[in-house]
């Protein structure tokens, strides 16, 4: 018989034996700031329909910036999804395919802008690199690289909420979640307008519509009408973790991106809920 004692049975631990419901119980251990794994890299999404499907009008003088601010910074590249996806979810719609079919027929579309850039980029050693990569790879591709390039998507598949039929967490979500976690030093939204607006520049509103020099997640998330960036990631701000604020320029202005990346003021800050370090 085995008379050796079961300490795995009794390793103290605050958590164990408990319920994870209890906050009492919880917070203690589980409310601290996590640490920052990637602390010097700098986070940049580029709009897949705003930048990406413009073709090399808007994309060769991104490159072209993206290219100049290797030396200066470590950078996670991330694509956003366009007009491939917008087509690929209206005919799932039309065929009645429930959201979680369609979210990574999206995704699949900004990895494809991912891989686009990628490719112009090359020469510059940049390369696209795998979300699971990402994941698990990411310091050591960054220290053979000065950058890499990602599909900003973030991975729901069939885990993508039923709040609607259309996708609700999208490339900005994605972008945002990954800076988060990674406790990035930024993160920089690139659309093709100056910033977050009281109203859609380009909609019927536009010629009233006021650009917004700073504003918090919860006071853009009262604003009705639409937005250049996912609802779904203002939701997410409210836990932010490291990112206290986030910048949306306009990247078919050269040198907006630049002026982010060194700390300037140039597009909309959105500040989330996570203190300023
Ligand atoms: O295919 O362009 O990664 O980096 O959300 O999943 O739909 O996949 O379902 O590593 O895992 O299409 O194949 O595709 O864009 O997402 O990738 O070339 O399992 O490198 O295989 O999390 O790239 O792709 O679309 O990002 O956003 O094989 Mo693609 Mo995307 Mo590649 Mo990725 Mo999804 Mo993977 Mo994935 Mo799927
Ligand atoms: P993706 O998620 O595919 O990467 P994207 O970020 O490239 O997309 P859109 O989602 O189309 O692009 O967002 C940019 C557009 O949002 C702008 O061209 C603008 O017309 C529109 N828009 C809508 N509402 C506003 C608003 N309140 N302020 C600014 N732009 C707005």
């Amino acid at each position: 018989m085995n008379t050796t004692p079961d300490t795995i049975k009794h390793v103290a631990s605050a958590l164990a034996h408990q319920t994870l419901l209890n906050g009492a119980i919880t917070n203690p251990v589980a409310g601290v700031r996590p640490m920052q794994l990637l602390p010097w890299l700098h986070v940049v999404k580029i709009g897949g329909r705003s930048i990406m499907d413009r073709g090399r009008d808007a994309i060769l003088p991104m490159v072209e910036e993206i290219r100049k601010l290797l030396p200066e910074h470590r950078l996670l590249i991330l694509t956003g999804a366009g007009i491939r996806a917008r087509h690929l979810m209206r005919v799932g719609l039309d065929l009645g395919l429930p959201v979680g079919s369609l979210a990574p027929l999206a995704a699949s579309d900004a990895g494809q802008n991912g891989q686009i850039l990628a490719e112009l980029l090359a020469q510059d050693f940049v390369s696209y690199v795998e979300k699971p990569t990402i994941s698990s790879q990411l310091a050591i591709h960054l220290a053979a690289a000065r950058a890499v390039v990602g599909s900003a998507y973030p991975p729901y598949h069939h885990h993508e909420f039923p709040t609607s039929r259309i996708p609700v967490h999208r490339a900005d979500t994605g972008a945002f979640l990954l800076a988060d976690a990674l406790g990035a030093a930024s993160l920089t939204i690139v659309e093709d307008v100056d910033g977050v607006y009281s109203a859609d520049p380009n909609g019927p509103e536009g010629k009233d519509a006021q650009l917004i020099g700073e504003v918090s997640y919860a006071d853009l998330a009262k604003q009705p009408g639409t937005l250049p960036v996912d609802r779904a990631m203002l939701e997410i701000m409210a836990n932010a973790r490291h990112i206290h604020s986030v910048q949306v320029v306009n990247g078919l202005v050269p040198g907006r991106l630049t002026a982010a990346l060194r700390g300037q003021h140039v597009g909309t800050i959105i500040r989330t809920a996570a203190p300023r370090p």
